[in-house]
């Protein structure tokens, strides 16, 4: 590894190599500090979850793989998300299902969970400085085996899930008035059909009428923000989902909710990057599952892609660092799930630094200039600009590993802890 001082003088040379085009290293650095990334509880497990162990995941989410190792407990998913915290620089959140209740080996409902089944989880995350995101869980459940929750044809059915929605929001109020940061209480529904639909137009009234139920009481905005999460098509929901892209943007738009855009929810050639500049003319906020779609799966582990880039420096450089909350969505257990958090993390991160060390001002001003040319040679000229020489200072101030280092920690952590699961 690196020593101290070859690292800070590496840092001095970038430093001022970005300064000559007009980029304050130093700045950059200081705003990263304050980003938080949510992240995800479910790669711990699975998405398993505590409610019923070895129950079915349906919904259209798939894990696969079998990387020895998995959480079991709330309190060995508390360990491992630690231990991949400890590894990235900054200070995060931590997201949670509904499924992660903790409730004493009681049989307790959807419909009935309350903020007293996360007592642990606010806890836990006071003690650590995190903030705490929120979602009910619509899928892995016997009223949800058919495809349909908040726009099912079956009135009581739907109730049930609207009862759960509205639960999720109180715990969500709970936990960021317990935690003094607003919870993002995100709600994503699995609805949809495989084959075409005979009625598209039913399904989409319902669920609009449900949502309307779940988000009736008023809660206060400064204790929990609701979301909604459109998807394009899901497996076994290829041909119709309820709840898609329009239907939400429309709903956030009109009723003053965060949109959440996934990048694994479109096609596959359609990024998100670009959708942010353009909802966010008629939203406050946005809500970012940053993913990786890879074919029909939407939930690889993230890594510094081009559009993980494309997705930081949209939000940079439109200035949206305080109006995008940015959370990760994926689930990998073919390796090491703490590792795979890590790396998902540390690429989120680094993709903001490079987006944040982009000379913006010198682009643009080609860019108004009309002189096209420079704008692509500049943009280029700027990948390989010295930007790891920044990022190594950034975990160095941050007291965590530089460079693979993260990696042995990891696997220390997988011979003393995982290897005894
Ligand atoms: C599913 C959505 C959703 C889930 C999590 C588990 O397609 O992306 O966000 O991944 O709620
Ligand atoms: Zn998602």
């Amino acid at each position: 590894m690196a020593s101290t001082s070859t690292i800070e003088k590496a840092y001095e040379i970038a430093r001022e190599r970005y300064a000559e085009l007009g980029v304050d290293a130093d700045r950059a650095l200081e705003r990263l500090a304050r980003v938080s990334i949510s992240l995800h509880c479910w790669q711990g497990d699975d998405v398993g979850g505590f409610e019923r162990p070895g129950g079915e995941l349906g919904g259209g989410l798939a894990v696969t793989g079998s990387y020895p190792g998995k959480a079991r407990t709330p309190d060995e998913l508390r360990r491992d998300a630690e231990t991949a915290l400890a590894q990235v620089p900054g200070r995060h959140r931590f997201n949670l299902h509904a499924i992660y209740a903790e409730t004493g080996g009681a049989r307790v409902e959807r419909d009935e969970l309350g903020p007293e089944h996360f007592r642990r989880w606010i806890d836990w995350a006071r003690e650590r400085g995190l903030g705490l995101d929120f979602n009910p869980t619509f899928f892995a459940h016997p009223r949800a085996a058919d495809g349909f929750t908040l726009s099912h044809a079956d009135e009581g059915t739907r109730r049930f899930w609207i009862r759960h929605g509205a639960a999720c929001r109180r715990i969500g109020a709970a936990m960021g008035k317990a935690l003094g940061t607003p919870c993002i209480a995100n709600v994503w529904i699995p609805d949809g059909s495989k084959d075409a639909p005979a009625d598209r137009r039913a399904p989409r009234e319902r669920l609009a009428a449900a949502l309307d139920e779940v988000f009736r009481e008023p809660l206060d905005p400064k204790h929990v923000l609701d979301a909604v999460e459109p998807k394009l098509f899901g497996i076994g929901s290829e041909s119709y989902v309820v709840g898609s892209h329009e239907l939400y943007l429309g709903y956030a738009v009109r009723r003053g909710k965060l949109l959440c855009l996934d990048s694994g929810h479109f096609h596959p050639t359609e990024s998100i990057a670009d959708k942010v500049s353009a909802v966010l003319l008629w939203l406050d906020a946005l809500l970012l599952h940053v993913s990786r779609g890879v074919r029909w799966d939407s939930d690889h582990v993230v890594v510094l892609s081009d559009e993980t880039r494309a997705i930081a420096q949209e939000v940079v450089r439109g200035g949206y660092l305080d109006r995008v909350h940015i959370g990760l969505d994926f689930f990998d257990a073919s390796v090491n799930r703490v590792a795979a958090w890590v790396v998902g993390l540390r690429a989120t991160l680094q993709a903001l630094l490079l987006a944040l060390l982009e000379p913006a001002e010198l682009l643009r001003r080609r860019e108004v200039e009309g002189d096209l040319t420079a704008r692509l040679a500049l943009q280029e000229e700027a990948k390989a600009l010295p930007a790891c020489a920044v990022w190594d200072y950034a975990c160095l101030k941050g007291g965590v590993p530089v460079g693979a280092a993260w990696l042995e920690a990891v696997q220390r952590y997988e011979r003393e802890v995982l290897a005894g699961r």
